[in-house]
């Protein structure tokens, strides 16, 4: 296929996107790429309303087709939060300050009881406004330290049980294999690969 807009500035998830959806497209292409500048107001209620949404108000803008990707963490302790509302679950919503309250809420709480996944769910729109959605899921704990450079958002924060690393301690490529939107992006692909075929 031709050419792929992502629906996100996110320079991490682009990165993610790209390395994972390559091989479909001849280009995958960010909205700086291609001088659009939109911001989308997630209002849905969901990880799949939010990346339906992003995508389509790409695809609308652009005319190309475009990927979305919605996602979050979702802590046991604290009744799921933050979810859809990880990217602004502080006042300042900079990954430093969601990483400062995160910790700041699961002060006392004991490593047994800090569990958390992360959630991710992607969507693709088709010019022809056909849509395409999967979801990813990747189990973890939160730690009460932050460890590691890698990666974004509350990575330094989130630890796998069996790499025995935090994701920011991990390399993209290991990142991919076991994450959420790794999981997701390749499901994507599977349904992509039946498409094309
Ligand atoms: P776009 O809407 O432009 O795609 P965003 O960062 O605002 O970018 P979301 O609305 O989907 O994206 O919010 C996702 C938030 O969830 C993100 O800002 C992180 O705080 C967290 N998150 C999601 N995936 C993550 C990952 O792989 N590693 C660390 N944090 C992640």
């Amino acid at each position: 296929m031709d050419s792929l807009l992502i629906a996100s500035n996110n320079k991490a998830k682009t990165k993610e996107i790209k390395r994972i959806l390559g091989k479909f497209y001849k280009n995958i292409l960010t909205p700086a790429e291609i001088g659009l500048n939109i911001e989308v107001d997630e209002t849905g209620t969901s990880f799949e309303e939010n990346a339906v949404l992003k995508a389509k108000a790409f695809s609308d803008a652009s005319g190309m087709d475009a990927i979305a990707d919605d996602s979050g963490l979702v802590v046991d302790a604290l009744g799921g939060a933050p979810g859809i509302y990880s990217a602004r679950f502080s006042r300042e919503g900079t990954d430093e300050a969601n990483n400062r309250l995160l910790l700041e809420k699961l002060k006392g709480v004991p490593e047994h009881e800090r569990k958390a996944r992360y959630i991710a769910c992607v969507a693709i729109v088709f010019k022809d406004g056909k849509i395409l959605t999967t979801e990813g899921k990747s189990e973890g704990r939160i730690l009460e330290s932050p460890i590691g450079e890698n990666g974004f958002g509350y990575d330094p924060l989130f630890y796998d049980e069996n790499f025995k690393k935090s994701y920011a301690q991990l390399t993209p490529e290991q990142k991919d294999s076991i994450s959420h939107r790794g999981k997701a992006l390749r499901l994507l692909a599977d349904k992509l690969e039946k498409i094309i075929k």
